[in-house]
């Protein structure tokens, strides 16, 4: 292949430039490619709008290809990764032949569904690297591909004869479809005789939302001379039309249709360059002309393994002592979590404006937890510009979006939990170019205005949420209209919702808003029933009591099983259909630790500490959360909240790799966005955030060392120095015995918290990390907990833990008259630890 010829030698060198470590060395895009990993593999710029990939037929190809028997139907340059819902995106597939029998057109193969027949391959022939992506197909076509940001360039490779013996003449074809088959009436499209140059545009659905986008294209071609071109319609096709207007269709599925372009030999490879853009036919061809001017597949490529080089090289590890495996792993998590969200800046029709526009915030009920608070650390400006433009899409829209594809809104899961992105950005001294009283009005407006529709914004139920403290179980609602369920998990989320927007009222000195918010934050509580119990579908008592419950508008209580929706439960309805239950996506059980603000006071109502820790081992060892849905992410470290923070470090290990292995099958299930992926970056790095908090739970790193250039205006500077925030383990074993922390320095300085904060980062610090075989009572002691709002209670003295006086000294939260004392939450600084 001459792709390999010329292209690895020269990464090779790159590569050695750059000194013996090189983190694209260790990024497998494949991973999550199969088994519902719904990962898009292909060849993309950090969060390009171009994305490559060749299409698969499979019922779970949401990012285009996969590697499980499925066959090729065509090479398109937009996707999404690793999203649930319908497929994403996939506009506009490419598909070449070498030749038409006989050298008639007829002969080609030109409808989706049946052209799928001439896409084998075997899965040896993919090559995955990050920003190109190449497939042979078992006709014998060699397909690479690269791109820029707003363009796709692939490269066809044919055989020297066609599948009837005769010498190629190749025919590439353009189809009017995507991968969901949402196309709708009047698509269009045009191919040039001349110049071969097809453009065209049709609109679409999203997949996850309401509404449409409409999409328009430009592709051209170079590699060889042009014999003929045409349109096709259904199974037939003419080189004397050149262009054609289709209806949606009949029967539900789109009637096929576009352009084709055939040329007269294949000695060369042809080069094809295709763009897409929301605005116009003109300005997809401005982008291409610009970006790819002269079908350089070697510059292209070059060009995209180089930003994503520059994108890893902010967090570098110790690869002595590990295998190949982990250090994959590792990379190919980070690598994910830059695909998706897209900038989309200069490609939104919707309004005109000087901010940033990104898009594919899919969902941020996934995103909010570790994937965005990951970019915060490595790359902090591309989250300002993606503040930036959650916040401008609430000046334009009206709200802040819970999910955003293709220009339109996605589904609320939960929460209006953009609130959280906002408040985590905030805190960790996000500001770059960032109007935060805007920002702030943004999230007020979710607490406070609720929308007529809230299927897709805001928060429902308002009413009662502010006369009962909760969402009551079949609400009254006249005002505003959503999906009746979900009232225990959006009672939690709307709880943690106004806590973080408790946090950006304090930093900016709004103190009555403030406290009106953390009083807010506290109803969680309301939906807590100490009595609960919890048995197994046979009747075996979990043994544990005290559960959240739903409750109706008359303040009595209802009923919903705690296993419910649980991991194990193979019957409930739990995602956004009518007949969903009261907690979404997950249990009773699993929601019982979502209360990421106030553990303390969770932990007193669960029986102090140890009954906490059996509660949270009960969870994971009982199989009722799962590792594959993000409510579960925290849950791994909630034992460092219980001083127990050696549990945290055992039960991330537990997960990984056993649920994580580096392979195109090895996700637990959609890497939503890149949400897996991140989980993974942190929890192998031994610091993982309470998002909307300026908090990072340590556990012992899965490296030697660590180290961590955050970049942008935050950049750690010593003398003018870009320093890194490193973490260092004394007697590391791999990840074989010494499995605790005995003791840590931050600086030099004897450090006993079991938390860090944002500034080791930003100031960049070091933490040293002592390991040994057992338990020890390092960050055991209540005062090295990290910080909740409540006060901890129950810690003992003895080994090492405080004992909470009655009343209470601990600076956190609540004073016994209810007021609250601005402690370590509401402060805009961390006072104390300064
Ligand atoms: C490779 O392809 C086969 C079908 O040809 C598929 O069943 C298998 O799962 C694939 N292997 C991997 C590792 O994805
Ligand atoms: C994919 O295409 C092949 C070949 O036409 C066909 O046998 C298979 O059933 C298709 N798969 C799906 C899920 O449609
Ligand atoms: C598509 O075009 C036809 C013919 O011009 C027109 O009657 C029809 O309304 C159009 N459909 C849509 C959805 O615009
Ligand atoms: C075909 O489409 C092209 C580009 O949109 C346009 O310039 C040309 O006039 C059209 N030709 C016919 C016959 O409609
Ligand atoms: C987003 O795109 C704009 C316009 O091309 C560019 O200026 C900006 O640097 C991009 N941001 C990121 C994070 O890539
Ligand atoms: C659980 O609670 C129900 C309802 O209060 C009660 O009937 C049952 O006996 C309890 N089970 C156990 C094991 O306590
Ligand atoms: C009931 O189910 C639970 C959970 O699967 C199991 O641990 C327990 O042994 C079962 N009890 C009986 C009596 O089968
Ligand atoms: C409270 O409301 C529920 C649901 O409408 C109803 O079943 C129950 O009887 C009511 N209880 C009282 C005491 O009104
Ligand atoms: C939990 O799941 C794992 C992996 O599927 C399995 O090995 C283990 O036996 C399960 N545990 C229980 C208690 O069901
Ligand atoms: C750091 O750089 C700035 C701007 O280049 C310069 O003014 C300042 O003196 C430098 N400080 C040190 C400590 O070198
Ligand atoms: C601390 O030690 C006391 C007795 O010395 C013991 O009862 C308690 O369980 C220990 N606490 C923890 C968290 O291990
Ligand atoms: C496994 C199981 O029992 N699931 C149950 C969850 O709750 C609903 C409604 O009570 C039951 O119908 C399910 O069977």
């Amino acid at each position: 292949m001459i792709f390999l010829l010329l292209v690895w030698p020269l990464l090779a060198i790159g590569a050695e430039e750059i000194g013996a470590f090189d983190p694209l060395a260790y990024v497998d895009p494949l991973i999550g490619a199969s088994n519902g990993g719904n990962v898009f593999p292909g060849a993309s710029m950090p969060y390009g709008l171009a994305k490559a990939v060749a299409d698969t037929n499979s019922t779970s190809n949401q990012g285009g290809f996969t590697m499980d028997g499925a066959m090729v139907t065509g090479f398109s340059g937009m996707h999404d990764s690793g999203t649930g819902g319908s497929p994403s995106l996939g506009n506009f597939p490419l598909f070449p032949y070498t030749n038409c029998p006989g050298g008639d057109v007829n002969q080609c193969v030109f409808p989706k569904k049946s052209r799928a027949a001439f896409g084998s391959f075997s899965n040896n022939s993919v090559n995955a690297k990050p920003g190109t992506f190449g497939i042979t197909l078992d006709s014998g076509i060699r397909a690479d591909m690269t791109a820029t940001h707003h363009v796709s360039l692939f490269k066809f490779t044919f055989p020297n004869l066609g599948s009837d013996g005769q010498p190629a003449q190749p025919l590439i074809l353009q189809d009017l479809s995507d991968l969901s088959d949402s196309r709708q009436d009047n698509g269009t499209v045009s191919v040039d005789p001349t110049t071969g140059r097809i453009t065209g545009h049709a609109r679409f659905l999203p997949s996850f939302g309401l509404g449409n986008y409409l999409l328009y294209f430009c592709t051209d071609f170079s590699g060889s001379d042009i014999l003929d071109s045409g349109i096709f319609v259904n199974s037939r096709a003419s080189t004397g039309v050149q262009n054609l207007t289709i209806s949606r269709g009949i029967n539900g599925y789109p009637l096929p249709g576009g352009a084709f372009v055939r040329f007269n030999s294949a000695s060369e490879p042809i080069l094809v360059r295709s763009a897409t853009s929301y605005i116009s036919v003109a300005q997809a061809c401005q982008n291409a002309e610009r970006e790819i001017p002269d079908f350089d597949f070697q510059v292209v490529s070059e060009a995209a393994t180089k930003a994503w080089r520059e994108k890893l090289k902010p967090v570098k590890v110790s690869t002595s002592g590990v295998s190949g495996s982990v250090l994959t792993n590792f990379y190919s998590g980070i690598y994910r979590t830059m695909i998706n969200p897209q900038n989309m800046t200069g490609e939104n029709p919707l309004w005109s404006s000087s901010e940033p526009y990104f898009d594919s915030f899919y969902c941020i009920w996934d995103l909010f937890r570790s994937q965005l608070p990951f970019l915060t650390i490595v790359d902090p400006s591309a989250v300002a510009e993606m503040v930036r433009s959650l916040i401008d899409t609430y000046r334009h829209t009206g709200w802040l979006p819970d999910c955003r594809m293709s220009l339109n809104k996605g589904y609320t899961q939960g929460g209006s939990n953009a609130d959280n992105v906002l408040a985590d950005a905030y805190i960790k001294g996000i500001h770059e170019g960032i109007n935060w009283e805007d920002g702030y009005a943004a999230v007020v407006k979710d607490a406070e205005v609720e929308p007529y529709d809230w299927c897709c914004e805001g928060r429902g139920g308002l009413d009662s949420w502010k006369s009962l403290g909760y969402i009551p179980v079949q609400d009254f609602d006249y005002k505003g209209f959503g999906t009746m369920t979900r009232s225990i998990s959006r009672t939690l989320e709307y709880a943690y919702n106004d806590f973080c927007i408790s946090q950006i009222a304090s930093g900016l000195k709004k103190t009555t808003d403030m406290e009106k918010y953390l009083e807010s934050s506290g109803n969680w509580q309301n939906l807590y029933r100490p009595d609960q119990n919890s048995s197994w579908w046979n009747g075996t008592d979990t043994g544990f009591t005290g559960f959240f419950q739903p409750r109706f508008l008359n303040q009595t209580w209802g009923y919903q099983n705690p296993l419910n929706c649980s991991n194990l439960d193979p019957f409930s309805v739990c995602s956004l259909q009518n007949t969903g239950r009261e907690t979404f996506e997950s249990s009773i059980w699993e929601y019982g630790f979502f209360v990421p603000h106030d553990q303390a006071t969770l932990i007193t109502l669960y029986g102090g500490p140890e009954a906490f820790v059996n509660r949270l081992n009960y969870l994971h060892d009982a199989n009722i959360t799962y590792i594959g849905n993000e409510p579960a992410f925290l849950t791994v470290f909630q034992y460092h909240y219980a001083g127990r923070p050696a549990l945290s470090g055992l039960r991330a290990r537990s997960y990984i790799p056993a649920y994580f292995e580096p392979s195109p099958g090895g996700l637990p299930g959609n890497d939503d966005s890149g949400a897996m992926g991140s989980f993974l970056a942190f929890s192998m790095l031994g610091l993982f955030p309470n998002p909307g908090q300026n908090v990072y739970l340590i556990t012992p790193p899965f490296f030697e060392s660590v180290e961590i250039t955050t970049g942008g205006a935050l950049g750690a500077q010593k003398n003018n120095k870009t320093v890194a925030a490193r973490v260092r383990s004394i007697n590391f074993d791999g990840g074989n015995r010494n499995l605790y922390i005995q003791s840590a320095t931050l600086d030099g300085k004897p450090f006993t918290r079991s938390w860090i904060d944002h500034s080791f980062f930003t100031q960049g610090k070091e933490l040293v990390l002592t390991l040994g075989a057992e338990e020890s009572d390092w960050g055991r002691r209540a005062e090295d907990l990290p910080p909740s709002l409540g006060r901890y209670r129950g810690f003992d003295r003895g080994n090492g833990t405080v004992k909470v006086k009655k009343g209470g000294e601990t600076p956190l939260g609540r004073r016994n008259d209810g007021s609250f004392e601005g402690g370590m939450f509401s402060r805009p600084s961390w006072g104390m630890y300064r």
